[in-house]
C-alpha cells in the first residue's frame, strides 16, 4: 500500500457529491493500492447532510479510506489536499443576472482558491466541476499565488464522454472502439464537440457519418445534453458527471493510455490561437501528473469557426469577472 492521498471535495452534500464519494473512497479513482483521506467541504446549512454522507461512507467499511472529516471551513478542508474538486457552486436564481451569478461564484471560488494556495499539498491538482466552471476556475488559480496555473483545470470529461457515446450509437460500435474526440471551448452551449480527427475501430468517423448529422445532431445533441438530462430525469446530471470527474482526475494523476487523448479545460498556452491563460478545454494527454495539449492538429474552416464562438464567450466572461474585480 502507498501513502494516503488526502481529496477535498466540495458541494459534498449535493447530488453528484453523493455520486463521487463512494466510489473515490472505494478505490475507483486512484486504483485498489491507494489509501484516501476525504474532506468535505460544505456551507453551514448542509453540513449536517454531509454528516450523513460521512456516516453513510464509514458504514461501507471500505478499506482503502483512511479518514473522513467534514468541515464548513475552507482552510481545514484544503489542508494537504493532493486533489481538489470544487463541484459546490452558486446555482443561477429566477432573475439573477449573469453578473449576479459571476459575483456570486466569484465569492465562492477566489477564497477557495486562496485557501488552496495556503493550505493544500505542494503537488495539489485541482477540478472544477461547478458552473461556470471554466471561469471559476480562472478565478480559482488567479486567487491561488505560488500555485502553478496548469494545475487548476475545469471539467469537460462530461461532454466528451457524451460525445465518444453518440458516435458510437450511430456507428453501431462499441465506445471502446471510438478515439480521437474533442471538445473544444467553454463548458456551456457553444462548447464543439469535434469529431474531425476521430475514428472507430480503425476508420475515420468522418467516413462513417453524414455531414448533416454531423452539425444538426451530433454537435448539438452533445452541447444540449445536460438540458435533455433533465428534461428527461427531472434533475442534472450526477452519476455521469460524478464519473467523468473521477475519469478527469485517474487520467490526470495516473495518465492517458497509450496514445489516446481525451479532453479537459486547462490553462491556455496559446495553441490553436486560443488567448494565453484562458481556461479552454483542448485535446489532451497526461504523463501522470501534468496534462499536455495535443499539438499540430489540422483545424478546417467549420472548426475554426466553432471553436472561436466557444473561445470569445470564455473571453466576454474573463472580462465580466475582470470588471467585477473578481481576477
Ligand atoms: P447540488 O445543488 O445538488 O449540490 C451543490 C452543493 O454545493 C450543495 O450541497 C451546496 O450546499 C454546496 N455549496 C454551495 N456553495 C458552496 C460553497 N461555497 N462551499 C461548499 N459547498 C457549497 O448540485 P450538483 O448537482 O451536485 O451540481 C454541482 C455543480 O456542478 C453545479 O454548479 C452544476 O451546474 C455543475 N455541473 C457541472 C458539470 C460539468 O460537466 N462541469 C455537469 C454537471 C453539473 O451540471
Amino acid at each position: 500500500m502507498t501513502r494516503p492521498l488526502t481529496v477535498t471535495v466540495t458541494g459534498a452534500a449535493g447530488q453528484i457529491g453523493y455520486a463521487l464519494l463512494f466510489r473515490i473512497a472505494s478505490g475507483q479513482m486512484f486504483g485498489h493500492d491507494t489509501p484516501v483521506r476525504l474532506r468535505l467541504l460544505e456551507i453551514p446549512q448542509a453540513v449536517r447532510a454531509a454528516e450523513g454522507t460521512a456516516m453513510e461512507l464509514e458504514d461501507c467499511a471500505f478499506p482503502l479510506l483512511a479518514d473522513v472529516e467534514v468541515t464548513d471551513d475552507v482552510d481545514v478542508a484544503f489542508e494537504d489536499a493532493n486533489v481538489a474538486m470544487l463541484v459546490g457552486a452558486r446555482p443561477r436564481g429566477a432573475g439573477m443576472e449573469r453578473a449576479d451569478l459571476l459575483q456570486a461564484n466569484g465569492g465562492i471560488f477566489g477564497p477557495q482558491g486562496a485557501a488552496i494556495a495556503a493550505n493544500a499539498a505542494s503537488d495539489a491538482r485541482v477540478v472544477v466541476v461547478g458552473n461556470p466552471a471554466n471561469t471559476n476556475a480562472l478565478i480559482a488559480a488567479s486567487h491561488a499565488e505560488g500555485v502553478p496555473a496548469e494545475r487548476f483545470t475545469a471539467l469537460t470529461r462530461l461532454d466528451h464522454n457524451r460525445a465518444v457515446a453518440q458516435l458510437a450509437n450511430e456507428t453501431d460500435a462499441t465506445v471502446g472502439s471510438v478515439s480521437g474526440i474533442t471538445i473544444w471551448g467553454n463548458h456551456s452551449a457553444t462548447q464543439y464537440p469535434d469529431l474531425s480527427h476521430a475514428t472507430v475501430g480503425d476508420r475515420p468517423a468522418r467516413e462513417l457519418v453524414e455531414e448533416s448529422w454531423v452539425r444538426d445532431e451530433f454537435i448539438p445533441r452533445v452541447a444540449k445534453r445536460g438540458a435533455e438530462i433533465i428534461e428527461v430525469r427531472g434533475a442534472s446530471s450526477a452519476a455521469s458527471a460524478a464519473n467523468a470527474a473521477i475519469d478527469h482526475v485517474r487520467d490526470w494523476v495516473l495518465g492517458t493510455p497509450g496514445d489516446a487523448w481525451t479532453s479537459a479545460a486547462v490553462v491556455s498556452d496559446g495553441s490553436y490561437g486560443v488567448p494565453e491563460g484562458l481556461i479552454s478545454s483542448f485535446p489532451v494527454t497526461s504523463n501522470g501528473g501534468d496534462w499536455k495539449i495535443v499539438p499540430d492538429l489540422d483545424i478546417d474552416a467549420f472548426s475554426r469557426e466553432r471553436i472561436d464562438a466557444s473561445v470569445a464567450e470564455l473571453v466576454a466572461e474573463r472580462d465580466a469577472v475582470r470588471e467585477l474585480g473578481l481576477l
